[in-house]
């Protein structure tokens, strides 16, 4: 069989270098604020400032992303000749070098894939996205550290000055191209959270400058009793007498792990004011049996003074669909920590 000459500049190691690079450093920054986004979800210490933090760790989870896979793409073009390469194994250790790039390509794509679909709040499967998705992350990290680890003698040389005039312009085509793309996907997509990208950002999902909705309260089944109370530790109160408390405002983002993020003006009682924390507080809201239905509020963020159980949104009463009668909103929280419809509050 007489295999194919490949020629064309896209699959000079000089680009495969250079888009690999950018590459490293996209799947870093995903990297890295994905395991942020995971530890502030399972109880790592978390600081309650900036009240933004999250909201720019999650957008930077998403955007890098998504510029990923444009970078994944033309890297695969870039390489794709060497599937031809004969022989397929020349010994263990090229062995091992090529099963793990066969490891670092499915799992990547794995990621971008869930990734993008979550973003897109799409679930057409049957996993449970975070565990999956966080656990394919590590599998993705270690088989890209060894493919690094082999290929930097390679990776130097190839990002020397290279010889020919002709085919170095046509090698920065083809970066320039991907790079390109990689700029427009980013731009179709960031204005999820950078609100100044909001009216370019075409596949993004889009508000009508309201608070989008993460869950209505018709698909989380709940009903509001009309004898509720909130009860806090030991007391309780009904709504009237929530809304004759002192009432605080504040401006805050939800920032959604999908990737949205968007701010708001809340007003409510401080939950300092509600009960006095002494420990994380548990928040229980009235969906039966929602994933999301209770968080705990670490000590910090429950004595927190920008932490409130907001009874209004934007000037308005809550909508059902934002949490009506009340819902906690807490400063650098993600989305899915911000309880909707709370029904109690207690020390634990
Ligand atoms: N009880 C309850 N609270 C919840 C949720 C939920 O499913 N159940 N979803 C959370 C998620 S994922 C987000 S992003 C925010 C969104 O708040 P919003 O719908 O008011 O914008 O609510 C959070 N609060
Ligand atoms: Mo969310």
């Amino acid at each position: 069989m007489k295999l194919p000459v490949f020629r064309a500049p896209a699959h000079h190691t000089g680009v495969t270098s250079r888009v690999g690079t950018w590459l490293g450093i996209t799947f870093g920054l995903c990297f890295v604020t994905g395991l942020l986004s995971h530890g502030v979800q399972h109880d790592w210490p978390w600081p309650t400032r900036p009240v933004d933090l999250y909201r720019v760790t999650q957008g930077v989870h998403v955007i890098s992303g998504v510029a990923s896979i444009p970078l994944l793409l033309a890297k695969l073009w870039s390489v794709y000749p060497k599937l031809f390469e004969r022989p397929l194994v020349r010994s263990v250790p090229h062995a091992l070098e090529r099963g793990s790039i066969l490891v670092l390509v499915a799992a990547s794509f794995f990621e971008l894939a869930t990734g993008l679909f979550n973003a897109a709040q799409n679930y057409p499967w049957s996993f449970y996205f975070p565990t999956t998705h966080y656990a394919v992350a590590w599998i993705v990290v270690g088989a890209l550290l060894v493919h690094i680890a082999v290929k930097i003698p390679r990776i130097r040389r190839s990002l020397e000055p290279a010889s020919t005039e002709k085919t170095v312009l046509s090698r920065r085509a083809f970066l320039r191209t991907t790079a390109l793309t990689t700029g427009v996907a980013v731009v179709a997509t960031a204005g999820v959270t950078v609100p100044w990208l909001r009216k370019v950002s075409v596949l993004a999902w889009r508000s009508d400058g309201g608070l989008p909705v993460n869950r209505t309260a018709k698909a989380a089944n709940v009903v509001v009793p009309q004898d509720w109370r909130l009860r806090a530790g030991t007391k309780s109160y009904s709504l009237a007498e929530l809304q004759a408390m002192p009432q605080t405002t504040v401006e805050l983002p939800i920032a959604c792990v999908e990737g949205w993020s968007q701010n708001a003006t809340w007003t409510g009682v401080r939950i300092s004011e509600l009960i006095d924390a002494q420990g994380d507080v548990r928040v229980e809201s009235l969906e039966k049996d929602g994933l999301y239905r209770a968080t705990t509020l670490p000590e910090a963020f429950a004595r927190d003074p920008l932490t409130l159980l907001a009874l209004r949104l934007n000037g308005e009463e809550l909508s059902p669909d934002h949490g009506y009668p009340c819902r906690l909103i807490a400063p650098n929280r993600p989305g899915v920590l911000q309880t909707k419809w709370v029904t109690s509050l207690e020390v634990r």
